[in-house]
């Protein structure tokens, strides 16, 4: 079939020309729109990853794009040795739809991550009074903040470190959601600049932790002069079916300081990925002003970040979530998908759980870590038109955009459902 060659030739020509860095469910894809997406062939398929939760707002959002269009046509790039006239706008939408004073531009994840571990050192030896070189960070086992060298020092995971020494020194690890664990370094560490945590471990399988880790984590922080610095790259903006994940159970649209009771207020916030909603790369660092000014010119920067682009697009994006009720839909959504995968479950031999927050959820096949099983239903689910990617080997995570339909996500539903039976003995 001249088709099906088709997609073997364009998955050669990335194995040919490119790095062997991915190994990707075997589909190309060729266009997107909203929930879904096509192929090089027309197969259609629902989108049940979002680009790992950058696509919230769904491909392709006709107001996204065109506020990509329209500023293409304006400015791209000025770099940061001049202003640009979206800059101090997009600063100011974005401090006050996150509730903090400063924001610090930037264009991926893992810089973001960089910048926020820079902050938090030069806070803990200028305001901390941490004697120089020995600030330490604490992280969580089973973390996932990036690729780049420091941040890949600091990953439990093998692969992800293994003959990419020498490793970054200063940092802690504990076990996630280890509440008793984190007071016990804090005790023992005095150097302790910052807390470096994903409110819900998405590379983990998407394991959530208790529902007060978080408020407890940011009760010892304050008690000890740490900086509770979350990661909210994958968890944030509409995911989790609350604003932030550390927005915990409020049902807030970005005004979280009234929601005292749930809500946990880092002092460093990290944001990507959705912040654009996939349409260009913009991560963001976000704390407030008596953290932000350790920063001084000469000491952090990058070309691209806070381009006219970024900005523009960003400010949409973010305005989408709001006026669609993104938040609010994942919630609603999110609920209905595990409560259906429950019922599956409870008859089920191939699946053990269902678990996450909001529309970020993960199942757990009833298989090792090294079986096919979970790889093997996704290319099951593949084939009956829908897309999802297995981690960590027998879990696989179902992340579709916010703006589905409660009508498109009984259809996904129904396409799981009947693709797991199939793999049921
Ligand atoms: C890949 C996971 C998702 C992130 C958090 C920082 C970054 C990420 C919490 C870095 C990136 C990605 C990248 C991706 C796989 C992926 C991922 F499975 F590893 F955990 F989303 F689920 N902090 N997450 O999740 O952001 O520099 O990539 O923009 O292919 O490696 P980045």
């Amino acid at each position: 079939m001249e088709s099906t060659i088709e997609t073997f030739d364009f998955i050669e020509l990335e194995r040919h020309h490119g790095a062997h860095d991915y190994h990707p469910i075997p589909v190309v894809l060729e266009r997107g729109e909203g929930v879904f997406l096509w192929d090089v062939e027309g197969k259609k398929y629902y989108d049940f990853l979002s680009a790992y939760s950058a696509v919230n707002q769904g491909h392709c959002h006709p107001r996204i794009v065109k506020a990509l269009q329209d500023q293409a046509q304006i400015l791209t790039l000025t770099s940061r040795a001049f202003h640009n006239n979206k800059l101090g706008a997009y600063m100011k939408y974005v401090t006050e739809y996150f509730g903090f004073e400063r924001l610090l531009p930037s264009n991926t994840g893992a810089e973001a991550v960089e910048a926020a571990i820079k902050i938090a050192r030069k806070w803990g030896y200028t305001k901390k009074n941490i004697p120089e070189n020995k600030a330490e960070i604490i992280v969580c086992k089973q973390n996932f903040h990036g690729r780049t060298s420091t941040i890949i020092s600091f990953s439990s995971d093998h692969d992800s470190r293994q003959h990419f020494g020498p490793h970054a020194t200063g940092f802690i690890s504990i076990p996630y959601n280890d509440i008793t664990a984190l007071e016990s370094v804090l005790q023992n560490h005095s150097n302790v600049a910052g807390f470096l945590v994903e409110p819900i471990q998405g590379e983990a399988g998407v394991f959530t932790p208790d529902p007060d880790f978080i408020k407890k984590a940011r009760a010892l922080c304050s008690k000890y002069n740490v900086l509770l610095m979350a990661d909210e790259i994958q968890t944030g903006i509409g995911r989790t079916g609350a604003l932030l994940a550390v927005c915990g159970n409020c049902d807030c649209t970005g005004h979280c300081e009234r929601q005292e009771d749930t809500y946990s207020r880092p002092d460093i916030l990290i944001l990507g990925k959705a912040i654009s909603g996939g349409a260009f790369p913009v991560s963001a660092v976000l704390c407030d002003a008596h953290i932000m000014d350790v920063i001084q010119p000469g000491q952090h920067g990058s070309t691209f970040g806070g381009n006219p682009m970024a900005c523009t697009v960003a400010m949409e994006a973010l305005q989408v979530i709001r006026d669609e009720k993104l938040t609010q839909n994942a919630r609603r959504l999110g609920n209905r998908f595990r409560t259906a995968m429950q019922n599956y479950i409870d008859n089920s031999s191939i699946v053990l759980s269902v678990r996450g927050r909001g529309l970020l959820n993960a199942i757990v096949i009833n298989d090792s870590e090294e079986s096919k099983t979970a790889w093997n239903i996704c290319l099951k689910l593949k084939e009956n038109g829908l897309l999802a990617k297995p981690t960590h080997g027998n879990i696989i995570r179902f992340a579709p955009p916010l703006v589905m339909t409660e009508a498109q996500l009984d259809d996904c539903i129904a396409i799981i459902t009947t693709t797991l039976s199939e793999f049921e003995s």
